[in-house]
């Protein structure tokens, strides 16, 4: 199978991408990153000599590029994006063109070559959930810039699914967590500034909850998602385990021996989701998909990992690790 993946550099691309080499070692995976923020050339060094992975550097706005890919793939998995809320509430303009109007690009290209599309999608396009799980039926109803060019892109898709009878999937996946995730996030980022006995800024409360899934259940969803899924369906994968972001970040600390006082409290991020669930019995009914690692054993790899590759984050910016100042950026 040729596989094109874009954003392959990001953190979950490039997990799926090791991921299939190790389970597929057979399939041929070409990879368009455009560099921007959250990608990151270290994370697939270990394929730079393997003769079944090319990289190619690229927007998924640049069309003749995506139709030159597309047209020799057989599947499409798209995980380039802007994926940063703050950074989408501080200039919400990349996230139009990335998560938009690229897109549409690879959703013209899927259609002019007739090639299989998964859009990589997220729990975020449902908005904050007093209560209950979203299921694939619930409305779409994004409160961030980042959130409604998701919703946006999701709305293109089955558009070229009803219209064109396009054969694409879009799978909506809970917050990640594990190796290889930008600096920017909470739990790599409270990992790295605990490592360096900084101080972690916390938005608002704490109080609000994510719903958080190992990255590689998630990859492996996806993988089901690619050999068994319903052409013009929607999956939502989630690992149904919701926490608070202080308890996280307690957790975090208590795992590396560091004190409670690093934590700080800042101003809230605006518009902030209170919570985020996901109910997925359609795709470990439909597809029978379960997630393998618990949240303790994925929270412990994952702090191994920054821990045993201090220079992949070494030279991260200390504007990137410090409290997101919304007005200035
Ligand atoms: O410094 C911080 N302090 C803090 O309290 C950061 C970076 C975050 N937070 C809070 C905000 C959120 O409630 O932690 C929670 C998680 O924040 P992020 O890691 O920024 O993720 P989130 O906003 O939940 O969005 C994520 O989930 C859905 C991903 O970034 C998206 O790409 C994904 O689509």
């Amino acid at each position: 199978m040729r596989l094109l993946v874009t954003g392959g550099l990001g953190f979950i691309g490039s997990n799926f991408i090791l991921h299939v080499n190790e389970k597929h070692p057979d399939f041929r995976i070409t990879n368009i990153d455009a560099e921007l923020p959250g990608s990151n050339k270290k994370n697939l060094s270990s394929l730079q000599d393997s003769n079944h992975y090319k990289y190619v550097k690229g927007n998924i706005t640049n069309k003749k590029l995506v139709d030159k890919l597309v047209s020799g793939s057989d599947v499409v998995i798209n995980f380039a994006a802007e994926s940063h809320v703050d950074r989408s509430i501080a200039d919400p303009r990349p996230f139009v063109d990335s998560n938009i109007v690229g897109v549409y690009t690879v959703l013209e290209a899927v259609r002019k070559y007739k090639k299989k599309f998964i859009q990589i999608s997220t729990d975020e396009v449902f908005g904050s959930l007093k209560k209950g799980s979203a299921s694939e039926k619930y409305l779409l109803n994004p409160s961030s810039p980042y959130a409604a060019s998701k919703a946006s892109a999701e709305l293109l898709v089955q558009s070229y699914i009803i219209t064109y009878g396009c054969n694409a999937i879009t799978t909506r996946c809970t917050n990640n967590y594990g190796p290889r995730q930008s600096p920017e996030k909470l739990i790599p980022k409270t990992i790295i500034l605990a490592q360096k006995n900084k101080q972690i800024p916390i938005y608002g409360t704490g109080k609000n909850i994510r719903d958080w899934i190992y990255v590689l259940d998630h990859c492996d969803a996806i993988l089901k998602i690619l050999f068994h899924g319903k052409s013009g369906a929607s999956y939502n994968i989630s690992a149904a385990n919701e926490i608070d972001n202080l308890t996280i970040v307690r957790k975090i600390l208590k795992i590396m021996g560091k004190p409670l006082d690093l934590i700080h409290f800042t101003k809230d991020r605006p518009g902030h989701d209170f919570r985020y669930s996901l109910n997925s019995r359609k795709i470990r009914g439909e597809l029978c998909w379960k997630p393998k690692y618990n949240f303790e054993k994925g929270l412990e790899r994952t702090i191994n990992w920054y821990i045993e590759n201090k220079k992949w984050w070494a030279d991260t910016p200390s504007s990137i690790l410090s409290a997101y100042n919304w007005k200035t950026r």
